[in-house]
């Protein structure tokens, strides 16, 4: 351990905290004590997560495509998702798809449905957030910052990044 933080903190030295050795303990135990109570706090503000949100890759520009994501929600309450902006796209709808006689079709929602306890994936035949009129191109392996809107979990800036399609 003391030549794990000679080598860390000798540029320290020549500034004289080394000759505080009590301080630098005092500090290194805020320091844990403080990563301890992280996590903890963090689940409890926490308890919804959106991860792998992604938008297929496009040369066109005024098209519209789905944003697709996974969303936990590992609070004892149902969420729903109520906006989504996304700096690449004029407008964003809530989309479900029904399955009746013909082809599966798109239908406009109000919000998306997030169930309590589990994890739901955001797809094309599913829900999904759809992006109207995009204002650009998107290129493979680019990433954006969206804002995805929780009726409950608030606002969440999720990174999105862009896709070819699988
Ligand atoms: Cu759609």
């Amino acid at each position: 351990m003391t030549a794990a933080v000679t080598s860390v903190d000798g540029a320290l030295d020549r500034t004289g905290w080394a000759a505080q050795p009590g301080r630098s303990r005092f500090l290194a135990l805020g320091l844990v004590a403080g990563l301890g109570l992280t996590p903890g706090y963090a689940a409890a503000g926490e308890a919804l997560q959106v991860t792998s949100a992604w938008v297929p890759a496009s040369d066109e520009i005024g098209i519209d495509l789905p944003l697709l994501m996974t969303i936990r929600n590992d609070a004892a309450e149902a969420d729903a998702i109520l906006r989504v902006r996304c700096p690449f796209a004029n407008f964003a709808v809530k989309h479900t798809v029904d399955r009746g006689e013909g082809a599966p079709a798109m239908r406009e929602i109000k919000s998306i449905p997030i169930p309590e306890n589990k994890t739901i994936e955001l797809k094309r035949d599913a829900y999904h957030v759809m992006l109207l009129q995009t204002r650009q191109k998107l290129v493979d392996g680019e990433k954006f910052t969206c804002a995805v809107v929780f009726q409950k979990a608030g606002t969440k800036e999720t990174e999105v990044q862009v896709s070819r399609t699988p």
